[in-house]
């Protein structure tokens, strides 16, 4: 198969895109057609890697309102709606829901999913249940499963016993979630153990950290100073960071050192923590995102992701990665327009280093022929005008098409 003219991540000059057996095996300014290979003119049109989400949780998406809806948009309140609903999971309720969202992602270009999965269930039916769907769902997209602690790992009975359980079964990171802990002192210890389990079991971690206002909130040193102690450095994510958004700038200015040396990723989820946070302030109210634009300019890696969809946390949602990016943009202030330009790295090659992809991810020859293309010529035009991802190709197979809306103005 041979895809002609296409744009590559906003080049100026237009490429072909040869794909046999699932690979691509060239990539040039001009292929000719072999005998009877079949070709599709991409016409000039923005190609990008597929859409990575970094950050959402697939057991408790599609729940929203179910069994009670969030009244004070709060976290907390999120957390007890989830508790109510947590006491009806099913296997069979999971899986349907996984499939629906992972439908919907596949429909805007996602091909890689980081699901958190709470963990704090005795009988971990929901984590059983995504092991055992996202093997059905590898066609439309790869899913990694977090150990998600939604209640604690000290502050939940048996916390820690189910963290190993749950790696055990399969899971590939481990999380915590220090602010919700009942005391500094225990935080500072679910991390702890967090980090040992993950070096333990050679896996990923993925922290829900300092998910709060509280400028007290202090996770993140914690997680960056095992990170760089035990050498897990990159393996590590830092999800949300919230607090930093309201830590005194000579905190940050010391803390900035550590965060560098560690070398671990961020994910700010800003359509979920813009409505999530600054619900304690009366006015200003803050906006509750992490510094993405000081971590970026840093050289840290910083990823962008949705969170939830239509769940206690957030009732709206569609699977795009187009929202995240484009809100995240506004309320970090990156409107440059080279910020514009380049943002759809948030939710590709960032997230990507955040999924440990490694070097298959990416349009190159030799590697897996998955792509998508956006009904834009580049990424500025397709952000601004909320283009749809018209093509999605995973190693190689057509996953999902979309026709562009036709319009017309009278007069
Ligand atoms: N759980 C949590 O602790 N924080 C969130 N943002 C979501 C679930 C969505
Ligand atoms: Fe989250």
């Amino acid at each position: 198969m041979l895809y002609t003219n296409a744009r590559i991540e906003n080049a100026l000059k237009t490429q072909d895109i040869r794909v046999e057996n699932g690979l691509i095996t060239a990539i040039e300014d001009k292929l000719s057609p072999l005998p009877a290979e079949a070709v599709e003119d991409l016409g000039g049109k923005l190609v990008l890697p597929p859409f990575v989400e970094p950050h959402v949780h697939l057991d408790t998406t599609l729940t929203a309102g179910d069994p009670v809806w969030n009244m004070s948009g709060t976290l907390f309140e999120g957390i007890e709606c989830w508790a109510k609903r947590k006491e009806k999971l099913s296997a069979a309720d999971v899986k349907d829901r996984v499939r629906r969202a992972v439908r919907l992602y596949a429909a805007n270009g996602v091909q890689f999913i980081r699901t958190h999965v709470d963990v704090t269930d005795p009988s971990l039916v929901a984590l059983k249940a995504i092991l055992e769907v996202r093997e059905e769902l590898r066609g439309l997209a790869d899913i990694q499963v977090v150990a998600f602690p939604q209640e604690g790992i000290l502050s939940f009975p048996n916390g820690k016993g189910l963290m190993e359980e749950a790696v055990k079964l399969g899971a590939d990171a481990v999380g915590a979630i220090p602010h919700f802990e009942f005391t500094r002192e225990y935080a500072v210890e679910s991390l702890n153990y967090a980090c040992e389990l993950a070096a333990r079991y050679g896996l990923l971690m993925d922290v829900h950290c300092d998910e709060t206002d509280d400028d007290q909130s202090r996770g993140l040193e914690t997680l960056a100073t095992r990170a760089l102690e035990l050498g897990l450095k990159d393996r590590v994510t830092a999800s949300h960071t919230c607090a930093m958004h309201s830590y005194n700038n000579a905190y940050v200015l010391k803390l900035m050192r550590l965060l560098k040396m560690s070398e671990i990723n961020f994910v700010a989820n800003p359509l979920v923590n813009t409505h999530l946070e600054g619900r304690v302030d009366t006015y200003p109210k803050r906006r509750g995102v992490t510094r993405v634009k000081e971590l970026t300019a840093a050289g840290i890696n910083v990823a962008f992701g949705n969170d939830d969809l239509f769940d206690p946390w957030y009732p709206m949602g569609c699977g795009t990665m187009r929202d995240t990016v484009y809100l995240g943009l506004h309320v970090t202030q990156m409107m440059g327009r080279e910020e514009i330009l380049n943002s759809y790295r948030f939710v590709t090659t960032n997230a990507a280093r955040v999924l440990h992809l490694g070097d298959s991810y990416g349009l190159k020859a030799g590697n897996p022929a998955s792509f998508v293309v956006m009904d834009a010529g580049d990424y500025y035009e397709a952000l601004t005008n909320n283009v749809p991802v018209i093509l999605s190709v995973r190693k190689g197979k057509i996953v999902a098409r979309t026709c562009p809306a036709r319009r017309e103005v009278m007069g």
